[in-house]
C-alpha cells in the first residue's frame, strides 16, 4: 500500500518485507566492521540513538560539527562498502515512489532501543537536494512526527512499521522530522530495538 503524506513523501507499507533476510544478513558484518555509537551534538550533548554508516559517506557530528567523511573516526577506516541488498532496495523504492536515478553513496544506520527518540531536525548536510533520502525501518514500530518546512509547525504522527520504506523528495525533502520515543516492546527479528536505515545522495563533502 502507498500512502503520500504530503507533496513529494511517499510511504510504501511493506515494501521492504519481501527483503528482510537479505536486509539482516548484510547488516551484522557492517555493524562488525563500524560498530554502532553515540555521537556527540556541536553543543555537547550525547545523542540517545546510536549510529553508524556504510557507502562512500559516512555521517557524523562531534564538537566540530555535522558532516560526512569517507573514513570512521572510531576506525580511521574507510566506511564499509553499501552491500548490494541494501543499494538495489533503495533505488527500487526511490523508483517506484517516482525518482527514477536515485543512487545512494551514503547508508546512515540508526539505532533505537526503548526511549530512545530523535528531536525536530532537517537533513541537509547532503548538499544536493534535488536527490531523495530513502528511509528503512526495521524491527519495532515508533512513532515518526512529520512536520513542515518550519520548526514551528505542529507535526502529525505517522506509525512506522517493521517493512515500511519511505521515500522523501522535491518539496518534503527538507521538511522537519523527528521520532517520538521508542516504546519498550519485542520484535521477533530485531528483539528490544528498531532500525533505520537511511539513503542518501552525499555530493563531495571533504
Ligand atoms: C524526511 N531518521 O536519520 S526516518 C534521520 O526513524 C532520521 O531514524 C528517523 O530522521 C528515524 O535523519 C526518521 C524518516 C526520514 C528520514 C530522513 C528524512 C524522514 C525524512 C529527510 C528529509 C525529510
Ligand atoms: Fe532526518
Amino acid at each position: 500500500k502507498r500512502v503520500t503524506l504530503s507533496p513529494g513523501a511517499t510511504l510504501l507499507r511493506g515494501f521492504a518485507l519481501s527483503h528482510i533476510a537479505d536486509l539482516w544478513d548484510a547488516l551484522a558484518p557492517v555493524l562488525h566492521a563500524a560498530p554502532l555509537r553515540r555521537m556527540l551534538t556541536p553543543g555537547g550533548r550525547q545523542m540517545s540513538v546510536a549510529m553508524t554508516s556504510c557507502g562512500t559517506w559516512g555521517w557524523i557530528t562531534d564538537q566540530a560539527g555535522y558532516r560526512y567523511t569517507r573514513t570512521d573516526p572510531t576506525t580511521q577506516a574507510h566506511w564499509p562498502a553499501m552491500p548490494s541488498s541494501f543499494f538495489q532496495l533503495a533505488c527500487q523504492s526511490a523508483e517506484a515512489a517516482g525518482f527514477k536515478n536515485f543512487r545512494p553513496n551514503a547508508c546512515l544506520i540508526n539505532r533505537y532501543e526503548a526511549g530512545t527518540r530523535m528531536t525536530a531536525h532537517q537533513d541537509k548536510d547532503e548538499g544536493d537536494m534535488t536527490q531523495p533520502i530513502v528511509s528503512v525501518s526495521l524491527g519495532l514500530p515508533i512513532l515518526f512526527l512529520w512536520g513542515g518546512l518550519h520548526r514551528t509547525t505542529r507535526p502529525h504522527p505517522v506509525l512506522l512499521e517493521h517493512g515500511d520504506v519511505l521515500v522523501w523528495g522535491g518539496k518534503a525533502r527538507l521538511h522537519y522530522h523527528g521520532v517520538k520515543p521508542l516504546e519498550e516492546g519485542m520484535h521477533p527479528l530485531t528483539g528490544p530495538t528498531r532500525f533505520n536505515l537511511t539513503f542518501r545522495y552525499v555530493e563531495q563533502a571533504e
